[in-house]
């Protein structure tokens, strides 16, 4: 931060990076939480002295801004009922299904948009409070889409960006959104949106053009005002190097010897590992495994699938129902096909420190990531930047992000079983020649294009948008 309490760079989340903890000594304090985002914006919030907008994780506490680890974090003060409803609610009940292809049935309740609405004003009024003149300022994802709007009125000197983690649906699906519009004129207000993929800018230029009316050029838009918005693809990544030197480690290798030998030294391990999400298909891939066991291609004996789901969303219904299906589906194939001491899958609802992923990653041959549709998923990518021996085959969906970078990587439809259960097999069978191929392209991929370059990529571009487009437009089409 400046001396005045300004910054010349302001990221703008729901959440902080930091979760608050209780010391030893029973003294309140902050873990930075774990994720690439934090790993990423790190080095270019301080270089530009920055300053971090989000909600601290309790409803509980009003907090002045502070600096942890040198991180100027200002937080947010939520109330329970805006959880509920900008949140649980709009965040996550709306938004999140709508986003990922209606994977789950979206919920619209007027009560959730107003509260939607109240929360993107307010965060949009202490970014505007807290940025210097001229100041570039970086809004994250979906729960703060009106924030650049709202922002743009209040400071039209600053520069300011979008990035969207989740995908972005087609046409069709957005416009059930009662408030589709003003949803596309929220993110208008940025000078770049990005998405993980082409296909997510495209969809948004195009429903810029159709519902808005601007005028679009291929990722331009151009607005009445003079501004130019740009819509394009920044694909997100992770610290590879960080991933990598973290599974080289001693004592991640140990850990990683340790947890096949818990499993009974089995010949091969197959993982899973998510938030526990309904988009991201645990439940296929747990089933076309169990077939598999249970049609005699793998043997209890010998080999087990580890699937670790992280806690999410605990409060809202749709993960609780979730929850209880897994549980039930995996003590079902666990009783069917398990044997003492050998369960068909070894299942943990649970989340873990970075080092135990990673000797989990390093234990495992092959990774299973079966997204019905995911923005990115950086659990793949992590699995590639661990396998630093470049063994390891990754299954992957064809419905993420991930897979159009990971091209090598063994691609399944997951609402195909039949189809999931013969590329376990090919990915299980293959040559170890094959499998080695196929990583080290992948890392590579990785390595090359790691979540500095996404940083430095997305703020380059930012900088570089033109202030006027200088053409003359005429003002959008009133809808
Ligand atoms: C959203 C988009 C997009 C998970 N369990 C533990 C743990 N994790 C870490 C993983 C990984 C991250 O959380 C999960 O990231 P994903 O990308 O796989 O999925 P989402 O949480 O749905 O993320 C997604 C992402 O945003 C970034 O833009 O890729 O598409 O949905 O880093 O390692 N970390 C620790 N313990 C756990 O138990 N320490």
């Amino acid at each position: 931060m400046n001396g005045n309490g300004t910054a010349d760079l302001v990221i703008v989340a729901n959440r902080l990076p930091v979760d608050r903890v209780t010391e030893a000594d029973g003294t309140p304090g902050w873990r930075k939480s774990p994720g690439g985002l934090v790993t990423a914006l790190e080095p270019v919030m301080r270089s530009n002295d920055g300053a971090w907008i989000g909600w601290p994780g309790s409803t509980d506490e009003e907090m002045e801004p502070f600096v942890d680890e040198g991180l100027s974090l200002i937080p947010m003060t939520l109330s329970p009922a805006e959880i509920e409803e900008h949140y649980e609610g709009f965040s996550n009940g709306t938004l999140w299904p709508l986003y990922h292809d209606v994977v789950a049935k979206p919920a619209f309740h007027r009560e959730w948009w107003d509260s939607y609405v109240t929360v993107n004003e307010r965060f949009a009024a202490k970014a505007a409070q807290v940025a210097a003149k001229g100041a570039t300022v970086w809004v994250q994802d979906y729960q703060m889409q009106l924030v650049p709007a709202m922002l743009r009125e209040l400071r039209p000197d600053l520069r300011i960006g979008f990035f969207l983690h989740i995908p972005f649906p087609p046409a069709e699906l957005f416009q059930q959104l009662p408030w589709r519009r003003q949803i596309l004129e929220g993110l208008l207000g940025a000078d770049i949106v990005g998405f993980q993929l082409a296909g997510g800018a495209a969809n948004f230029v195009r429903l810029v053009r159709q519902r808005v009316g601007h005028k679009t050029h291929r990722d331009t838009i151009y607005l009445p005002d003079g501004r130019t918005v740009r819509a394009a693809a920044f694909p997100i990544s992770i610290d590879f190097t960080e991933f990598e030197e973290l599974a080289r480690s001693e004592s991640v290798s140990q850990r990683a010897k340790q947890i096949r030998e818990a499993l009974g030294d089995p010949e091969t391990v197959l993982l899973g590992i998510d938030r526990l999400d309904y988009t991201k298909g645990i439940t296929p891939r747990i089933r076309a495994y169990s077939e598999l066991v249970r049609d005699g291609h793998f043997d209890v004996e010998d080999t087990v699938f580890i699937q670790v789901a992280t806690p999410s969303r605990e409060r809202v219904d749709q993960y609780r129902a979730l929850r209880d299906d897994i549980d039930r589906l995996v003590g079902r194939i666990n009783g069917d096909l398990g044997k003492i001491g050998r369960p068909a899958i070894s299942y943990m609802h649970s989340s873990y420190p970075r080092h135990e992923m990673a000797a989990l990653y390093r234990a495992a041959d092959m990774m299973v990531v079966t997204p019905y549709r995911d923005g990115m998923n950086l659990v793949a990518k992590e699995y590639v930047a661990c396998r630093y021996e470049n063994d390891g085959a990754l299954v992957l969906s064809e419905f993420a992000g991930a897979a159009e970078e990971l091209r090598q990587a063994w691609q399944v439809n997951p609402y195909d079983i039949n189809g999931m259960k013969a590329t376990i097999l090919d990915a299980a069978r293959a040559e170890p020649k094959e499998v080695t191929r196929r990583m080290r392209a992948m890392r590579k991929q990785v390595r090359e294009n790691d979540v500095s370059q996404w940083a430095i990529r997305f703020l380059d571009a930012l900088a570089s948008v033109p202030h006027d487009h200088g053409k003359t437009v005429r003002p959008a089409r009133p809808r």
